[in-house]
């Protein structure tokens, strides 16, 4: 491997570089706003060389949070006109501009490791962060459960645009009516890596609804004809309110109502067996259909706290002949393709949240994806995703998360997770 010192420092400039003050965009050009799932890991990155700039990336997030308690995905701080849908499209109705639909909420779990890193910090500024991931968490348990399993209602929710786990919901939007529009990222990013105009067509289209609906919950519920059960979701709000509850308790505060919602979440995980595949798959709600999709979500059922001994084997027969990492699908899925997305890329973020549940599970496959991923970023460098065959980079470059968790994971440097 490459000099370790040199890539730290590497890792550590593309924060700086990505960093805007009081949040950090992903990657310049192509996703010049603040995302949720993104700056909860960048806030890992920072807080290895400056845990208060890591607890401001966390502040500045839930700055965002809706009356209703949801924290929105995009945070439209400056307008950027290459990025789209920008804010006039989404016309979220929180206290900065916004999307209107939220994302996988890993907050809880990446302020508990920056917590870790400065204790006596984290107390000061733990408090008000604590209550704000407690109505964020209830708005979850609120309004995107079905048997207890977490539900998207857009598939840049799940933060897994194009993966196949939403093919079946998708099928069934008609966006005929969505009108010209002109995409931006294809601009920034060689298009056969990013998702297909009829994914796209159906994203607006479903923005258009929520915008129509002025991002009214309950009448977004109503005949939605996008809500998919998914192991993203379920799996990370569990280790989620897991960790909440552990912050809960430094803080001295009640915790029986967090304790109550891992109980269901618990059961709704289950309803995301796919007994015929033999593992957690993504469930339609709307038709009752399976995506029949090993995914990187699926191997996310550790991070969970869940015992998951026949994912094992599934584990073990996916990364057969693999050298970098989980694919977030199946290679030998009919519909793999290894640089379009979330439909076989691997994405370091997946990879350390597998690993984290895999070395709580004490299982040895842990410490082997540690290296694999080092290795895959020390080789390809900083990019959004890799190819799965040989590692090839592909979409954004020098990108946050992949800098902020080899800073806080894959880093030989990095203290252990
Ligand atoms: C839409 C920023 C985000 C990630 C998502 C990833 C991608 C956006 C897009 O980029 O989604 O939210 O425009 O493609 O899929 O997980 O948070 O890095």
């Amino acid at each position: 491997m490459k000099n370790v010192e040199i890539l730290d420092q590497r890792a550590r400039d593309i924060l700086h570089l990505n960093d805007k003050g009081t949040y950090t965009i992903p990657t310049e050009g192509l996703y010049p706003y603040q995302w949720n799932w993104d700056s909860a890991f960048a806030a890992v990155g920072f807080a290895q060389f400056d845990v208060n700039r890591a607890w401001v990336e966390l502040e500045t997030l839930f700055s965002g949070q809706w009356d209703n308690g949801m924290v929105p995905h995009i945070l439209f701080h400056r307008a950027d006109p290459g990025y789209f849908p920008g804010p006039d499209v989404w016309a979220g109705t929180g206290p900065i501009p916004s999307s209107g639909i939220s994302q996988p909420p890993v907050a809880a779990t990446m302020a508990r490791m920056v917590f870790d890193c400065d204790p006596v910090l984290g107390k000061q500024r733990l408090a008000p962060l604590f209550d704000k991931m407690l109505v964020w968490h209830r708005w979850f348990m609120q309004w995107r459960l079905d048997q207890g399993a977490v539900c998207i209602s857009h598939p840049w929710e799940a933060g897994r645009d194009n993966a196949p786990d939403w093919d079946v919901a998708m099928a069934n939007i008609d966006p005929g009516d969505v009108g010209e529009y002109t995409r931006r990222d294809t601009s920034h990013v060689d298009s056969s890596m990013r998702p297909k105009k009829y994914d796209y067509d159906r994203y607006i289209w479903l923005v258009q609804r929520g915008r129509r609906l002025d991002w009214d919950e309950e009448a977004m519920l109503a005949d939605t004809p996008f809500r998919v059960a998914d192991p993203t979701m379920t799996f990370i709000l569990l280790r989620a309110q897991r960790d909440l509850v552990a912050l809960g308790k430094i803080l001295g505060r009640d915790v029986s109502e967090i304790e109550a919602d891992i109980e269901k979440l618990q059961a709704g995980a289950e309803t995301l067996w796919n007994n015929k595949l033999g593992c957690y798959d993504s469930r339609d709600v709307n038709s009752g259909q399976w995506a029949n999709s090993i995914s990187n979500a699926s191997f996310l059922c550790w991070y969970a706290g869940l015992a998951a001994e026949d994912m094992k084997s599934v584990y073990a027969d996916v990364m057969k002949d693999l050298r970098y990492g989980v694919p977030s699908l199946d290679t030998r899925h009919e519909q793999f393709d290894g640089m379009r997305y979330w439909r076989g890329p691997v994405w370091g973020i997946m990879n350390m949240m597998i690993a984290m549940g895999m070395s709580e599970m004490n299982m040895p496959e842990a410490q082997a994806l540690r290296e694999t991923t080092a290795a895959l970023i020390a080789e390809h460098g900083f990019a959004e995703y890799f190819d799965p065959r040989d590692g090839s980079p592909a979409g954004g470059k020098s990108f946050t998360w992949t800098a902020a968790i080899w800073l806080g994971w894959a880093s030989p440097s990095a203290r252990t997770l």
